[in-house]
């Protein structure tokens, strides 16, 4: 095959993408310089974050192992590696801010409030699930503690996030939006449409990029031209790169981007760089990459980097960061259990929740 050829493949990073070869999909930016205790964060406020980026990832790989024992099925599209993310963005908001994303969404939900239990029962389709389980995987939402979900459509919920910034604008709240997608939907027309109408009525949002290198099996490299960050200089938008495998570097970014917004009303445009570890969904074979390149970004794994730091700062030691993993792996199983117990939704319960409840003659 030609190289002219070859460039249409729609796998991997490039040619040289072969076994044993490291090719990175995605440049990280440097880490923040700032210490934590500088970004007025306490020894308590790491505990924290250590713990609820565990559970996000523990909860996520219990899921991983019951969806493979054939205890639930579906999508199922998991959030690790990309915990520093969720968390950074979450201890950066005000709890009252509103966050939305797409369907790789269980992060996000398990910050904003999903508990492990709710979570877990809305992966297996039971009634106790956080949205009854009628959405599964994709569609985690709390929308009292304004997590607005967990959305299918590629770049299809970026307008709501919009929407969301322009109802706090036009009520006063004082509230910003933070709507995060992939790296994937950035070329989806309506991202542009809403990029171009955000700037126009100066909406308070934070558009954030969450590039994890691949769009299901194409690397970013195939798949976009130029910098992603770069759209937001065809509307005068203001950007950051951002690397997102550094928890208190997306703190630092999300909580100045913040600030701007509830001040400026300008919106905002970041990439956030990161990786996901695991395959897009639950049945990709991950020809596209190699183990080697998953490799480079472990070694700067959010998780073990907090870990790290909390021993060497001596703000948790051996034996604490031992009691907040086994009290995760305990909140975790008692959730598999919950979910395993709880009720599949009733029948006449099929139609509630939907646009359409009276008189629906589309349901005849
Ligand atoms: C409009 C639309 N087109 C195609 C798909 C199928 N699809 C599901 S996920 C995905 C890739 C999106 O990748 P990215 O935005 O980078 O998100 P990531 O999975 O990396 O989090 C595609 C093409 C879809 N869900 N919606
Ligand atoms: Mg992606």
């Amino acid at each position: 095959m030609s190289k002219q050829d070859a460039i249409f493949t729609p796998i991997g990073t490039n040619e040289n993408n072969q076994k044993g070869k490291v090719d990175k999909a995605v440049d990280l930016p440097e880490p923040t310089e700032t210490s934590w205790k500088d970004l007025g964060l306490s020894k308590e406020d790491l505990k924290e974050m250590y713990e609820s980026m565990y559970l996000q990832r523990r909860f996520e790989e219990r899921a991983m192992q019951m969806y493979q024992k054939g205890k639930f099925g579906g999508f199922l599209h998991l959030y690790i590696g990309q915990e520093a993310v969720s968390t950074g963005t979450a201890w950066a908001l005000n709890s009252d801010d509103d966050i939305i994303t797409a369907y790789r969404d269980h992060g996000f939900g398990l910050v904003r409030g999903v508990t492990p239990e709710s979570g877990m029962a809305e992966l297996y389709g039971k009634a106790a699930g956080c949205s009854k389980g009628k959405g599964g995987s994709m569609h985690f939402a709390n929308v009292e503690e304004h997590f607005w979900g967990g959305h299918g459509i590629v770049g299809g919920h970026i307008p709501l996030g919009a929407g969301i910034a322009f109802a706090n604008k036009y009520r006063e709240t004082g509230r910003i939006t933070a709507c995060f997608f992939g790296d994937g939907a950035v070329h989806q027309g309506v991202l542009h449409e809403t990029m171009n109408m955000s700037q126009l009525w100066q909406l308070p949002c934070i558009f954030a990029v969450e590039n994890n290198g691949y769009a299901m099996g194409t690397s970013v490299r195939r798949h976009s031209v130029g910098e992603i960050v770069d759209r937001a200089d065809a509307y005068g938008m203001k950007k950051k790169v951002i690397n997102g495998m550094d928890l208190f570097t997306v703190y630092e970014a999300m909580k100045e981007m913040a600030e701007e917004v509830r001040k400026d009303n300008q919106p905002w445009f970041a990439e956030i760089r990161t990786y996901r570890y695991r395959g897009h969904s639950m049945s990709d074979p991950q020809k596209y990459r190699t183990k080697e390149e998953l490799q480079e970004y472990q070694k700067v794994d959010p998780i073990e980097r907090l870990k790290r730091l909390m021993t060497e700062e001596k703000i948790a030691g051996k034996k604490k960061i031992e009691e907040i993993e086994e009290k995760v792996e305990k909140v975790v199983l008692d959730a598999v259990e919950f979910a395993e117990n709880a009720d599949f939704p009733e029948p006449e319960e099929l139609y509630d929740d939907m646009f359409v409840e009276e008189d629906a003659k589309f349901h005849e």
